[in-house]
């Protein structure tokens, strides 16, 4: 049973770890970036995903706490990599709500000395659901800022396009679930990933393929002009002294 106290101590005793996963480039595979993704070392459940503490989290009025804690050492790493590699970080939807969350973010860019361009942050369109005038002013804030938005896993909500597409991203994240079987020709995922890159390139999006994992998979969604890759191809996962190393190797 997770018990929110125990949350609360995971975060104060030092439990939670942030891994990062690359995402490279389609076409001359250099590593362009990492995902941050936070990982949870329970004493005595070994480890919780947080697909299972980010809601409790969220729930519990935790998530503010947990996200800044991402954010920051995040982009603590992120400043040991190259110039050109650039960190990526999800944002809960209750994060997004927060009026303070652009001067939270300045103030973590400022202290660790990145630049905001070199910050990537994730949403998911359950942030946009709310279609009121703070989404797009928080939208419009963190943009002031410099930091780059990307629209994750795309393509598995509810939300209209045209509605989804008006928002300026820079990059759509395509949902690993269009990738996994697209190498088949029985499956109409090609034809899903190609609709989307399109749509993505004619507004100066990029796209990433996410979850790609085979040779076919990567071979598919390069030649359906995804401008990156992330996926256990290249890499899962990783603590923060092995993502160093493979950064340094991009320069
Ligand atoms: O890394 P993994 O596949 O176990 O992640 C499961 C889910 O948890 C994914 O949807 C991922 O986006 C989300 N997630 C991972 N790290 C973070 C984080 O730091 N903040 C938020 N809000 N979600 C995260
Ligand atoms: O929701 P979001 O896209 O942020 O979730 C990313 C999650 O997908 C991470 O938790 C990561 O562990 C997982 N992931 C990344 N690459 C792959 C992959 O190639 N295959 C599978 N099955 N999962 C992946
Ligand atoms: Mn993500
Ligand atoms: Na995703």
């Amino acid at each position: 049973q997770l018990m929110e106290s125990d949350l609360r101590v995971a975060l104060e005793k030092g439990q939670l770890r942030v891994v990062f996963q690359p995402s490279v480039d389609a076409s001359s595979e250099a590593v362009t970036g990492f995902e941050a993704l936070i990982r949870w070392d329970h004493p005595e459940h070994g480890p919780v995903s947080p697909a299972l503490f980010i809601p409790l989290a969220e729930e519990i009025g935790l998530i503010n706490e947990i996200g800044e804690w991402v954010l920051r050492t995040a982009c603590a790493e992120a400043v040991k990599w190259p110039q050109q590699v650039s960190v990526a970080v999800n944002l809960s939807p209750v994060q997004f709500k927060a009026h303070a969350l652009p001067s939270t973010v300045r103030s973590v860019l400022s202290d660790v000395g990145l630049a905001a361009k070199r910050l990537e942050l994730e949403i998911t369109e359950g942030v946009l659901l709310s279609n009121d005038e703070h989404v797009h002013d928080m939208i419009d804030s963190l943009k002031k800022i410099g930091v780059k938005l990307a629209l994750d896993d795309f393509g598995t909500g509810y939300s209209s396009l045209s509605y989804l597409l008006r928002v300026p991203f820079d990059k759509i994240k395509i949902d690993q679930s269009f990738v996994r079987g697209a190498s088949d020709p029985e499956s109409r995922n090609a034809a899903l990933i190609r609709a989307m890159v399109g749509l993505a390139s004619d507004l100066q999006m990029q796209t990433t393929a996410e979850g790609v994992e085979t040779q076919d998979e990567l071979l598919l969604v390069r030649n359906l002009g995804c401008s990156l890759v992330q996926g256990y191809i290249f890499g899962k996962p990783m603590p923060a002294d092995e993502a160093l190393e493979l950064a340094a190797k991009a320069s």
